[in-house]
């Protein structure tokens, strides 16, 4: 996949995303992740990208020339391969397909289903707002969309792009070997993850005892994995009842999560 950002501190964004999953995507090129500085496309001597805010107030914002520039320059670039549609490189067309998404507090609020569906197009076109944010012009004129992290606010959009694109990136054909398949992670299925567990089998010390759950010693996987499913039902009841409701439960998962409550003394 393709994904551009556009950013006033592009080095910061490649760090972000050189560590890890992300950074090994980027290295085995299943994601390509290019920057655009809208610095870079300011034409006055000192290269400005903000000004004061009409009608006053504290702080700065992004200006139309500059910033609309890098993002049309980006989109640009997100061309179809004619060549497999039979026609010469020339006549690439804009991939309508690749969306302009702003990171903003206005935005949609961003899930694991909003994920999915960033992973499954063909590229991710992302822009950053910094200062007090952007002039409202190029949101009508250039953004298609707008995703939010949560109801809280940051100092740019750097951050919320390089938590999309950690979260996008996981999903990607390839990235995680199938030993740790997105499949299994927490909110694949929209409930919480069951707890982990690792050695030493006993960790002194500790004011829960520090004892490792039998069933995951005894080798029987059919067990355990009864036992993870009803800890993550269980877990996702007691802390994030919202993520259960209006959804319908298979049978097992009734009675696991009838089993928790039942183990809890529930009714
Ligand atoms: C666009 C418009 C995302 C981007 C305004 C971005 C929170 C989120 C930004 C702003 C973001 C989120 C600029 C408004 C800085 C606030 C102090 C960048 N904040 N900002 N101002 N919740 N900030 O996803």
């Amino acid at each position: 996949m393709r994904i551009d950002v556009i950013t006033l501190f592009p080095e910061a964004m490649v760090d972000l995303t050189g560590l890890g999953v992300t950074g090994r995507a980027i290295k085995d090129g299943r994601v390509e992740l290019i920057t655009w500085n809208p610095r870079d496309f300011a034409e006055d001597r000192h290269r400005t990208v903000d000004d004061r805010p009409y009608g006053g107030g504290p702080g700065m914002v992004m200006k139309v020339e500059p910033l609309g520039s890098a993002i049309r320059a980006a989109r640009k670039a997100h061309v179809l391969n004619m060549q497999e549609h039979g026609h010469g490189q020339e006549h690439g067309r804009r991939d309508e397909n690749t969306r302009v998404s702003l990171m903003s507090p206005q935005g949609r609020r961003l899930d694991q289903a909003g994920i999915n569906e960033l992973a499954g197009r063909r590229g991710l076109i992302l822009v950053c707002g910094r200062y007090e944010g952007i002039d409202e012009r190029l949101v009508a004129s250039d953004i298609d969309e707008e995703w939010s992290l949560g109801d809280y606010v940051l100092s740019g959009g750097e951050l919320a792009a390089a938590v999309i694109i950690d979260a996008v990136t996981r999903l990607l054909p390839g990235v995680l070997g199938d030993e740790q398949s997105a499949v299994e992670d927490s909110f694949m299925d929209g409930i919480l993850d069951h707890p982990h567990y690792t050695r030493p089998e006993m960790a002194g010390d500790m004011p829960t005892g520090g004892t490792v759950p039998e069933v995951l010693l005894s080798g029987d996987h059919e067990a355990i994995r009864r036992w993870r499913r009803k800890q993550a039902l269980g877990r996702t009841w007691q802390r994030r009842p919202d993520l259960l409701e209006g959804r319908q439960l298979d049978k097992e998962a009734e009675v696991l999560l009838q089993e928790f409550r039942r183990e809890l003394d529930f009714d």
